[in-house]
This record gives structure tokens, sequence and C-alpha cells, in this order.
């Protein structure tokens, strides 16, 4: 039978109604029966050793266009839809986002499912199902504001089980029901993501924004991904959500394992673990609980979970590593604390070097360092973090396990990045390069034949204005504001933290804005597009964010300025907004403090999509200047070594930077002038304000004027257009590298040996 006859009786079946007169909810339900029927008929990835990939958070993004082009009916369905008077495009929205992640971990943790199940790699994800996610981010009187972000209906991809599992707190057991959602591949093959909750969880305690009792933890436990940490309830809460989901996971591992009659002793040769920074790190002590309830002597377990297990470090900021008071564990899961007492001996007769002890002097668990003990590797996220890894902030680790440490530059699924965001992209090359890339993504070099031929260039520049085009459109549509499609858009997407320095962005706007007012107009409008959630309990992040806020709005009532520059701040940034804001931006702004952004994974979507980076020396930058060459890249500011000697000697001293450039002054001063704050909050400008003379903790002022100075340039290189899309063929030519199956290969061939 045909697809459109088939489509045509699921539309029949479900509303009694040909496909033509459904509404876009109706198509959309009536797509997703027949998307999950397709996804429960195809083969499953079969194999003898299995990877579970556990993880705090999976940021799917939807998986109606994802799960059609891995099941290779897009542009069939597409056409369908198109016949019957509807668009795919108006019917996507109906879906919403499970709000299951944060930023670039989840994502990642994202990326990689498509790529191992693309890749016939038998794996599950393990996480767990937040039924209000990390929150939806509101502006109002230019500040965020935080409510809850439900994305669970009875009509979604998620699939509710009879499985489920007893996990032991101290004062409670609670049952933790296994949910799924089938991850598909590329080949047609799937995978599941397996996703924990706990029936008794209440979404109505939830009140003024995103508060709740912390305390009520039968109602709460899966209410919010990263509860708001600031407080001691906050912090065992984060405790309770971490050990619902390992001990699940490992109850479910050795479910599995006992099901095909495997004998536990055989552990690694059937299972890999790989955890996704430390939040599941108490996979280890749980599953060498389980694995002696079972029968193993102690040393046999702790032998069998080393082999089993390996650890991924997302960050070297302190703050990130998490640690846990001992008398928090005794007070939660106390089964654990014996264990992980008995796992600190053994590591301390492996070494007396503090920096590498298990539970420190003040009693804190340190989480990183009982994965590097108890693992058999320790992967950093892009070649300067593992290196800084090495030999900085793990350095005691590597002299004592140089075998264990290993790099996996991160990647992206080119199927979201690409296919799906980027059609248009896609058929330009496919027309030009074939389709080979699409299995083999270093490929995507046969591009660089074309780098100097005009019509080909200009090709590539129609799709880049086609791309503005639909996104003025889609800001217009969702937020009401109007942007100049042929301005230069900058865009500045990830989470709001001082490291990635969003306020260094904001001080060239304040720049910009006062060299207009002078009467020295850019060559061409600039459009600043930021995206960003700040964390609820970090005050300093939206500060910032205020700043900006205030920024936005004063140029908007500002005529004189704003027909130059625009600043744009997108509310509620998803994977949704970035698949719409990567595929139109001009400039990507990677502007870090060099050694601070292990990976970053933007970067790598918007070279793919032919932006061109202005970035530090940090994170995969490093390797896109590498590959792409100073031609096509504006790189500027301080480099990882000489920033970390800063931090060494206690040198960097901001106000100096301050008092010693007019420049800098003005820009900085701005921040809490008269016309800011006339329109913003003088409190929370004057932090903002304060902070950077004060302290500026990541030295956004030592790189203040070569970043104006750079940007300038890259401003200026925009101008001449044949040679900006040479650029922008180059970036698309060597995103190859960048291919999250590259990466995935990886980890097989070095971690996990699953074929
Ligand atoms: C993030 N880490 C890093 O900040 C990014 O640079 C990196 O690209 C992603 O991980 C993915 O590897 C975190 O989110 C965390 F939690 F470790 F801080």
């Amino acid at each position: 039978m045909k697809l459109e006859d088939i489509l045509e009786e699921y539309s029949l079946a479900m509303f009694d109604r040909a496909i033509a007169e459904l509404d876009d909810k109706e198509c959309y339900v009536m797509l997703l029966n027949y998307v999950k029927k397709q996804l429960d008929k195809a083969p499953r990835v079969e194999g003898k050793k299995k990877l579970y990939y556990i993880s705090a958070e999976f940021l799917i993004g939807k998986l109606l266009s994802n799960n059609l082009i891995n099941l290779k009916i897009y542009h069939d369905v597409k056409e369908i839809l198109e016949k019957n008077g509807k668009s795919l495009s108006a019917i996507e929205e109906v879906e919403l986002e499970p709000s299951l992640g944060n930023g670039g971990l989840g994502r990642l943790a994202a990326c990689f499912m498509d790529s191992i199940t693309t890749l016939d790699l038998p794996a599950d994800g393990v996480g767990l199902n937040y039924h209000l996610g990390l929150f939806l981010q509101k502006f109002e009187h230019n500040e965020q504001k935080e409510y809850p972000n439900p994305w669970l209906s009875d009509n979604s991809w998620l699939n509710k089980t009879d499985v489920t599992f007893e996990v032991p707190f101290k004062n409670v057991t609670l049952p933790s029901r296994l949910y799924e959602i089938e991850v598909s591949g590329y080949n047609g093959k799937v995978n599941t993501l397996k996703l924990f909750d706990l029936d008794t969880v209440d979404e109505t305690i939830v009140e003024s924004g995103i508060g709740f009792d912390k305390k009520d933890i039968e109602k709460n436990l899966t209410l919010f991904l990263y509860p708001d940490d600031s407080d001691d309830d906050g912090r065992k809460l984060r405790i309770y959500q971490q050990y619902f989901l390992v001990s699940s996971a490992a109850q479910m591992i050795i479910a599995d394992l006992k099901a095909k009659n495997i004998d536990l002793r055989d552990l690694h040769k059937y299972v890999v673990i790989q955890i996704n920074d430390t939040h599941p790190s108490m996979v280890i002590p749980e599953l060498i609980r389980l694995l002696t309830a079972e029968g193993l002597d102690f040393e046999e377990a702790v032998a069998e979970v080393e082999k089993t297990t390996a650890y991924t470090n997302h960050t070297i900021l302190a703050e990130a590593l998490e640690t846990w008071p001992i008398a928090y564990l005794e007070e939660i899961v106390p089964q654990l604390v014996p264990i992980i007492r008995k796992l600190d001996e053994i590591a301390k007769t492996r070494s007396q070097d503090e920096a590498t002890f298990v539970i420190d002097n003040d009693g804190r668990v340190h989480m990183a360092s009982m994965d590097i003990h108890f693992s058999q590797s320790t992967n950093g996220v892009a070649a300067i973090h593992t290196d800084i890894l090495k030999n900085e902030e793990l350095h005691s680790f590597y002299e004592l396990y140089p075998n264990k440490f290993n790099n996996k530059t991160n990647g992206i699924t080119f199927r979201r990045w690409l296919f799906e965001a980027n059609p248009e992209l896609t058929k330009f090359l496919d027309e030009h390069i074939g389709e080979g890339y699409k299995k083999d993504a270093v490929e995507l070099q046969k591009l660089l034949q074309f780098k100097d031929d005009k019509k080909v260039l200009e090709q590539l520049l129609d799709i880049k204005a086609i791309k503005k085009r639909q996104l003025a459109k889609y800001l217009k549509e969702q937020q009401n504001v109007d942007i100049d499609e042929h301005s230069i858009y900058d865009i500045q997407i990830k989470r709001l933290h001082e490291y990635k320095r969003q306020q260094m962005n904001a001080l060239y706007i304040i720049d910009e804005y006062l060299k207009i007012k002078n009467g020295f107009v850019p060559k061409r409008p600039i459009t600043c597009i930021f995206g960003a959630k700040a964390a609820p309990a970090y005050i300093l992040a939206k500060d910032i964010i205020h700043v900006i806020l205030t920024l936005q709005q004063l140029i908007d009532s500002d005529p004189d300025v704003r027909k130059h520059l625009r600043v744009v701040m997108v509310e509620n940034y998803n994977v949704t907004k970035a698949e719409k804001l990567i595929p139109a931006a001009d400039i990507s702004e990677q502007i870090s403090l060099a050694s601070k952004e292990a990976s970053g994974t933007s970067n790598m979507k918007f070279m793919l999509n032919g932006a061109v980076t202005l970035g530090t020396d940090d994170g995969a930058n490093v390797e896109i200047h590498d590959l792409v060459g100073l031609d096509n890249i504006f790189i500027f500011g301080a480099k990882a070594d000489e920033v970390i000697d800063h931090y060494k000697n206690h040198d960097y001293c901001s106000r100096h930077f301050y008092e010693n450039s007019e420049r800098i002054r003005q820009a900085v001063d701005f921040i809490t002038s008269d016309a800011m704050k006339a329109i913003g909050n003088p409190a929370l400008l004057q932090a903002v304000h304060d902070d950077l003379i004060n302290k500026d903790w990541f030295m956004t002022l030592l790189d203040f004027e070569a970043y104006v100075a750079e940007k300038q340039k890259i401003m200026d290189a925009y101008e001449n257009r044949l040679d900006w899309a040479k650029k922008m063929l180059v970036n698309i030519a060597q995103a190859g590298y960048f291919s999250s199956d590259r990466t995935i290969l990886q980890y097989n061939e070095d971690i996990w040996h699953l074929k």
C-alpha cells in the first residue's frame, strides 16, 4: 500500500475524516501514531555487549521530523501533507519540546543516542522523566522569570511500561517506574531512551513560579531538572534524584543480565556504562552494593565495576565538579556510605596525594575522584580540555593513571543540525557533491573544489539569505520583533554564564551604540541575537540578562540607533529555536575565557551551517581553527596558558583595565548611565557594573579591546561578499570532523568495544 493511502487510513480510523479535513493538532496526532507504530516494528539494535549511557539530561528536542528523516519518509510525508493543504512545519508547532535538559551536556547525550543507533551499536540512554523540565523562561520587566515547562501529554513519544524497581532511601523505599522513548537511527533501527519516574509526583505542589516544598520527596522527586541547590534541602533533593536514577539503572542492568542467564562475574563482557559527568557517579557504589548482595566478594565487585564503567568530564569549573558531604549521604543513602569509605581506603593505598582523595579532610565525597579511581576511562570533550585535565585540573590523577585518560572531541548529529534544520543547504550539497557525505561526513571536503566558483558561492549566499528571511519571519511570529533581514546576524546562544562572557558582547553593543551616537555608523546594520537561560539561583547571570534586555529596549526606542544596530534576546531558548537560529547566522559568537569552555557544540552547528566563528582559542574552537585556518575564522584574546597563569599568580586586576582605558571605562560606566537606569532596575545594573570593575572573575576586561577590534575585522570581511562566501564554504567543507558519528566511533573503538 502507498504511504499516502496508509496515512489516509490512519486519519479515517482515528478521526473519521480525511487528512485534508484534519486540523494541525489532529494531523500531528495522526503522524505521531503512525511513526510510533513504525518504530515499534523497526528492528532493534542487537549485540552481545550493551552500552548504558547514564545522564541527568537528554535534550532530545522535538522528534517528529527527526524520526521522519531517520525513517527516510520525511520528503514523502511533507509532500502528502502539502497535497492536502497542510504544512509540516505548522504541524510541528503542535509538538511540545521535551524539557529534559539544560545545555550542551544534555544535547550531546541526544546527539550521541542518534549516532550510536545509526552506527548499529546496542545502547540504552538512561535518565529521569522530569515533568516540568528545567524551567520555562519568560521576560518580564526586562528580567528573567521562571515558570514550569510541562511537556508531558497524552500524545507524546513517551511510553509507560509495567517495569518498576524499588529504590531504598534511609526513610522510605520508592518505586521507580520505567518509561521509554524509542530512538531511531539513520539505518532504520532503534535503541531506547529509558526514563525513570515516580508515580506519586504531584505537579500541583508547584506555586509562585517554580517554588515547591523541597522536602516532600514523594511528590517532588522528578518535578524539575537541577532543582535550586542554593540551600541544604535543594542539595539533598539532588542527591535523592541522583540515587533514584542510578539505583534504577543498576537494578535494570542486573535484571537484563539475569534475564539472559549471564553470570554477574562477567558483567564487563556484556555491559559498559558511560557516566555522563558526575551526576550519575553514585552508580559505582550502587553497583558494588548490588553485586555483593548477589554474592560477589567486595574486591571482585570493585574490580568488575572498574572494568565496566567509564567517566566523561565536561567542565573544569570547580563549582560544577560535584562534592557531597558524607553526612548528607548518611542521611539519605546510608547503605552507600560504608562502600564509599572502603573505596576511599583503597584509593588512599594507591595514592597519598590529597588531590586524589575520594573523601577529603572536610568529609566531602568527590564524585569525579570516585569516577577516576574506579572506572576504566576518563575522557575530556575537546583536545585542549583533555590537555588541561591532564596537565592541570586532574594532573595528580593523570600521573597515577596515565592510560585511563583520553580525549573524545564532541560532535553533533548532522541528521538534526543539517538535514532537518537546513533542507536548503542539504539539497545544495546533494547537488554539488552527491549524497556520500550523509554516511561519511568527511566527504563534505569535496565542496572545497568549488571554493573559487563564483556561481556556487553565490548560491551559498542565496541560501543564507533564505534562512535569514525565515528567521526574521519566525521572530516576528514568536516574539513580535522586526529584524532587518539584510543586516548581519551576529548570534550568541548558550547557557548564561560569566565564563561564556555574554557580558563582553553586551559591552561591545554599548561601544557600538556610543559610536553611532557620535555619528560613526556601521557599513551595514548589525543584529545581535542572544538566547540564554540563567540558572534560577545564579543572580549575576540573571543580572547580565537584565543588562541585555535593557539595552534591547533602549536601542529599540531610539530611531537613530535602531536603523544600524539591534539587540534581540530570544525568549526561552531551546532546541527548537536553535534549529531556526543557527542556519540563519552570519557570525557565531564563541567568546568564552580561554581554558573554560570544555568544548562547546553550537560552534560546530554554526560552522556546519556556514556561519563564521568569532572566538577565543578555547574548547573545540581550537580544532575548528586548525581545520579551517586563520583565513576562515576570527580569533582573539588571551590564550589558555596565559589565563591559567593569571589564576595561579592571582595577578589579574580588572580595575587596572578599567582605569587605563577610556574606551573600557565608557562602556562599563554606560551600564549605570541615566539612559539605562531610566529603563532598567538600577540595583541590578549596578551589580553588573561593580562586578566588572571589582571582580570580573572571567577576565572580560582583559579581552574586551581585542574582541572589539576582531569584531570590526569580521564585519569588514563580511562586506566582500564573495570572499565571505568562500569562508562559509570552507567552514561547511571542514565540518565533517564534528559529526557525532566520528565521536561515537572513537568511543566505541577506545572505550566501549561493543562490536
Ligand atoms: C558542558 N558542560 C560544557 O560547558 C560545554 O563546553 C560542552 O560542550 C558540553 O558540556 C558537552 O560536553 C556542562 O554542562 C557541565 F555540566 F559539565 F558543566
